[in-house]
């Protein structure tokens, strides 16, 4: 037992510093650099460890005619072998929907979908052994285009609309109208740490499970749910994701799930890794859309009806593409005030790995088709597409006129963005370089500059109202050091060191007095996916009412203890202060803990306000809107299609930031990762459904030398989130990353100006140099066609 502290007469002198709005580094900065970061693969193994490899079909549809795994079972190191039939429990790990199989029985859907798993003393034995599986098959007809798909009426959910008064007649009514395609391109995530998972078994049947997951709280469902055991035997733990982009957020499941089923028969620890190549065929990625669009306007080019339709490649199963087609309606908008609007999303169901979750969520599909809209507007009007943007903004405060009212009937209030937008104008000097970029055109033959400003409005909350929640568990030791817990998962955007300020405000002690541990499940049970960008805006607000509650417990007690008011108690810099006197937080702890107070609490949080009606298709399904802008420059090899991005401004609303490097990290890897999106990242698959892309060698993400070489990040000044955010921050995960459709809007505007401005060059994506050569050489036929 420790001394009881003196109270002592003296004033806190230590500043505190790393608390809220301070640009603190990352939590694991020093850990990621240094590689002293633990992930999954680098945690201790134990002396009996077994290492799991996974067998998958070798064609898309078809029927398994016979599965032989006879010399599986012989192989070296072999101790396990697991089809569909050795499942204990169920077989179905659908997250939202039935149809995701966690093995593959009596018929497969994708060539790599998964059939069978051995668990051997290697990783390379396990690996070996898999390809002595003799599988037959009786082969079926096998569906990978989004065409193909629709002909068939082949959806893996039923279609949805949304609609508000006449779209058709308002278009035909219209003076103008403007009818256009778009294909968009998928994306791999490419996490740097793949798919993997460590599952160690423990008393009565029950697990332990280390996950790369962005959603432990699903692993322990579904863990249970296949090892037919109840909840409360299974274990999750998280410390970090080396990655995770939505890419974790179902479908780190799979290899949980196979994992924990091996070590359940085994009885020894299984860890399941998949390789690059296997996760690239195995998992699923963004959903490439095939969308079309229709939209009447007037001389000036304010949008008077519009209709979409956008049709999503969803893969064999429905995991999560419900609600990613769901968002992409909902953001097909974007910024823009559509009066008369009729939306259409269509769930494709195709032979291929099942899409999921990637930053955005199906919204950045929907913007780019609405985006590409109105530059082709401007392109008719021979207008500046900037022009057309603005006229087309929702209100800056809801008037009477109304034009403040999304197609989903959610009011958008005090809308920032006419305000940074012209803000972004001015600082980039936007219609100055407009003017320079006509004239380097009008004497450049073969280079080609192009311009553009995009603005970005993003919806905060998940579509699903039960989602918006959060716990967090808070502990404060005798020594007057804070353990930290909350249900959100840490994968590099900065979460754990957000939730950590935040305590530290609350208690105002130093930020490394907080100590942050992993996500695990017995900790604070049935959270939601760190997803949706509102990490920290639900487990900020949980930890934040669980500090609350310790602090409210240790101001009563001050009070009582020390027969002082409450409202003469402060906490400051290291120390509780009360009248003339003050006593150091650790000292605080200590004697309240000998007093008997508890220091432990855990803390909750819902997001307000929000509901939506999914049938009616109205309500208001976000908390409040993100903004920001980007204006891009690109030139353009006319002779190749090759480009480079000459500068990006970006300007971005976070409310009032928590931490404003961290925020400044998101909006550079999202831009930049919305680029590779748009113009390098192909995907590829041959006649027979198989991912040819399957490395860095044939896929290519954004490297250093991507990077725009002039990069000019602001965050939008003095903007609190006028909602009751945590301290008024916004989230700022996610919006980011569509700020990179003005890279592919700059690029079409460079092709554009090969017609003088007189054609919208049609340019799917990803934009690739090929793909921008053929849109220049059809912009050029039918410019000296006179078309
Ligand atoms: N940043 C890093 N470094 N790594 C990631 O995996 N995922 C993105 C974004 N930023 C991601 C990231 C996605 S898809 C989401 S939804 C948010 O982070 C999730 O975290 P948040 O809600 O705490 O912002
Ligand atoms: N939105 C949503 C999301 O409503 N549900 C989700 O699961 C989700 N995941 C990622 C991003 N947004
Ligand atoms: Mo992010 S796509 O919400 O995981």
């Amino acid at each position: 037992m420790r001394k009881l502290p003196d109270i002592k007469a003296k004033q806190p002198s230590a500043a505190i510093n790393a608390i809220v709005g301070w640009p603190e580094k990352h939590e694991s900065a020093f850990k990621h650099v240094t590689g002293q970061a633990v992930y999954i693969d680098d945690q201790l193994e134990m002396s009996n460890q077994l290492y799991a490899a996974v067998g998958t079909s070798q064609i898309a549809h078809g029927k398994i005619r016979q599965i032989n795994l006879t010399e599986v079972y012989k192989a070296d190191g072999v101790i396990a072998v697991v089809t569909a039939n050795d499942v204990p429990g169920q077989l179905d790990i659908g997250p939202v929907f039935p149809g995701d199989k966690l093995l593959a029985k009596d018929i497969v859907e994708y060539y790599g979908q998964p059939l069978f798993v051995v668990a051997a003393c290697s990783y390379q034995q396990a690996c070996q052994a898999v390809k002595l599986a003799k599988i037959s098959y009786a082969p079926l007809p096998a569906t990978f285009e989004i065409k193909q798909a629709l002909e068939q009426k082949s959806f893996i959910r039923p279609p949805h609309v949304m609609q508000r008064g006449n779209a058709a007649l308002a278009i035909n009514n219209a003076p103008h109208k403007i009818a256009g395609n778009l294909t968009i391109g998928g994306q791999e995530h490419f996490y740097l740490e793949g798919q993997i998972a460590n599952v160690i078994p423990t008393e009565d049947a029950g697990v332990v499970v280390y996950t790369s997951s962005q959603h432990p709280s699903e692993i322990q469902r579904l863990v249970a749910e296949v090892l037919n055991i109840p909840f409360s035997l299974v274990t999750v733990e998280v410390r970090r994701l080396g990655g995770g982009f939505g890419g974790k957020e179902t479908q780190a499941a799979p290899w949980a799930c196979l994992a924990a089923i091996l070590a359940r028969i085994t009885q020894q620890p299984v860890k399941l890794r998949l390789n690059r190549h296997d996760d690239m065929v195995m998992t699923g990625k963004r959903h490439p859309f095939a969308n079309s669009y229709c939209v009447g306007f007037d001389n000036d080019g304010r949008i008077l009806g519009a209709e979409f339709t956008l049709n999503a490649n969803c893969g064999y199963s429905p995991d999560l593409s419900d609600a990613v087609v769901d968002c992409a309606m909902l953001h097909v908008d974007n910024a823009y005030y559509l009066d008369q609007v009729k939306i259409v999303g269509n769930r494709c169901k195709t032979h291929l790995a099942s899409n999921t979750a990637f930053r955005g969520f199906g919204s950045p599909q929907g913007m780019l088709t609405m985006e590409a809209a109105i530059d082709d507007i401007a392109c008719y009007l021979g207008k500046d597409p900037l022009t057309i943007r603005k006229i087309n903004f929702y209100d800056e405060s809801p008037q009477p006129a109304n034009r403040s009212i999304t197609p989903y009937y959610q009011i958008v209030e005090k809308n920032i963005l006419p305000k940074l937008v012209n803000n972004l104008e001015n600082n980039a000097n936007y219609q100055q370089r407009r003017i320079q970029v006509h004239e380097f055109n009008a004497v450049n033959k073969v280079l080609k500059k192009g311009l553009s400003l995009t603005p970005v409005k993003f919806g905060i909350s998940f579509t699903v109202k039960h989602l918006n929640q959060a716990g967090a568990l808070i502990h404060i030791y005798t020594d007057g050091s804070i353990h930290l817990n909350h249900g959100g998962t840490e994968m590099g955007q900065g979460l754990f060191t957000k939730v950590a300020q935040i305590v530290a405000e609350e208690f105002q002690v130093d930020r490394s007095n907080v100590f942050i541990s992993a996500t695990r499940t017995d900790k604070v049970p049935n959270t939601t996916a760190t997803a949706a960008s509102s990490g920290t805006d639900l487990n900020g607000k949980a930890a934040q009412n669980a500090a609350k509650t310790i602090k409210k417990r240790l101001t009563d007690f001050i009070a009582q203890h020390f027969a002082v008011d409450k409202d003469e108690i402060t906490f400051i810099d290291n120390y509780v202060k009360f009248g003339e006197r003050s006593i150091s937080f650790s000292e605080l702890i200590q004697l309240a803990y000998v007093n008997r107070i508890s220091l432990s609490a855990t803390g909750y949080y819902s997001t307000p306000k929000i509901h939506y009606d999914r049938e009616k298709a109205t309500g208001r399904p976000f908390f409040y809107f993100a903004n920001g802008a980007a204006v891009s420059e690109v030139i353009v090899d006319r002779l190749t299609g090759e480009y480079k991005v000459l500068r990006v401004d970006i300007l971005h609303d976070v409310g009032k930031s928590i931490n404003p490097v961290i925020d400044t990290g998101q909006i550079e890897g999202g831009f930049v990762q919305g680029m590779g999106w748009l113009t390098t990242e192909e995907l590829v698959w041959d006649d027979q459904g198989q991912l040819l892309t399957t490395g860095p060698a044939t896929y290519k993400i954004p490297t250093i030398g991507d990077i725009p070489v002039d990069f000019r990040i602001q965050l939008f000044s003095d903007t609190p989130n006028p909602e009751h955010t945590i301290y008024h921050s916004k989230a700022v995960g996610e919006p980011p990353f569509m700020l990179a459709i003005s890279v592919w809007a700059a690029i079409r505007d460079a092709i554009s100006s090969i017609s003088n401005y007189s054609i919208s060059p049609k340019l799917d994506t990803p934009a690739t140099p090929e793909r921008v050569l053929q849109a220049i050489d059809q912009v050029s036929a039918e410019s000296q066609a006179g078309v």
